[in-house]
């Protein structure tokens, strides 16, 4: 049977607040996490992913989990370390002991983000492509992606790591017009992750059908994830702001844009 209660952890942040608009009209009955108490949202489970107790009780009886929670940035590694390592490791032993069949996790294209970004009119890059992270950050949802593919071997836990490119209301940078997801698309895209069936470990991109897209979408579009929205009816703007984007600027020369300078500087 498709999966209807959702535990959506993360559902404080960005991410979270879209999906929490957008997942029930998808058919989804919404068990809300976060460290961080939501306005409006009483019955939100306040909760640090270092409370196993908590994990386990906030993951019983559901039928699937998508897991936004953690540090989305760069940060110091004992911060990422306690809060993506160690929180995500936490979090799929509750759903293993619970019997959670399924979780999609919110990997981020940081895991590669030191790919070298395709020139005007090269291919896509495949979600094959070598493990190339740019942070600590990206280096943590590699640990993720691997933690996934563990427990899906070892103890039969279904797991679509999404590589979000980035999902926001509107693409705010020149680089983003390649690697947008529309909120939109996001919530189809969470859809036909929790939806299509024998997914393993599946790993795919996450961004929309974007003219100047670097995200290959093929294992996406094979879990049924059909991408509306393209980020073109922003390029004239953004561009005249921001100008082009510049191969001789390290923080422009890669997918994961600005994470690739030491700090991360804005625009990513
Ligand atoms: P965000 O920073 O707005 O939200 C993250 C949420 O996680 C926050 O509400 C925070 O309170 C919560 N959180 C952090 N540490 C926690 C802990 N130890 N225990 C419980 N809750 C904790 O980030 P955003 O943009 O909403 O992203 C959500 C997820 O998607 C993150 O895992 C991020 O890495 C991932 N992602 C997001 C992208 C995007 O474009 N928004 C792109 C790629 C990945
Ligand atoms: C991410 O992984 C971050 O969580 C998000 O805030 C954006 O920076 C996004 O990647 C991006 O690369 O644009």
């Amino acid at each position: 049977p498709a999966p209807r209660t959702v535990l959506l952890t993360g559902a404080a942040g960005g991410l979270g607040t879209l999906m929490r608009g957008l997942l029930p009209d998808h058919g989804y009955e919404l068990r809300l996490l976060d460290m961080r108490p939501i306005e409006g949202e009483p019955d939100a489970i306040v909760a640090d992913l270092a409370d196993r107790d908590a994990l386990r009780e906030a993951v019983r009886g559901v039928d699937a989990i998508i897991h936004l929670a953690g540090i989305s940035l760069e940060a110091p590694f004992e911060k990422i370390l306690r809060a993506n390592i160690e929180g995500t490791y936490h979090l799929y032993e509750a759903a293993r002991e619970e019997g959670v069949r399924r979780i999609v996790f919110a990997s981020s294209n940081h895991v590669v983000g030191h790919t070298p970004r395709p020139a005007p009119g090269e291919p896509p890059v495949p979600v094959e492509t070598p493990r190339r992270p740019d942070t600590f950050y990206g280096l943590s949802k590699s640990f993720g992606e691997d933690l996934a593919q563990l427990y899906w071997d070892k103890h039969g836990l279904e797991t679509v790591s999404v590589r979000i490119g980035s999902c926001f209301p509107e693409p705010t940078s020149v680089r983003m017009l390649s690697m947008w997801m529309s909120p939109a698309d996001g919530a189809r895209l969470f859809h036909a992750a929790l939806t299509a069936e024998d997914v393993g470990h599946t790993v795919v991109h996450g961004a929309s059908a974007n003219t100047r897209l670097w995200l290959d979408l093929t294992s996406a579009r094979a879990l049924g994830y059909e991408p509306r929205d393209d980020s073109e009816r922003y390029a004239e703007k953004l561009i005249a702001e921001q100008g082009e984007l510049d191969p001789d600027n390290r923080a422009q020369a890669y997918i994961g844009g600005a994470f690739v300078t030491d700090p991360p500087i804005w625009p990513y």
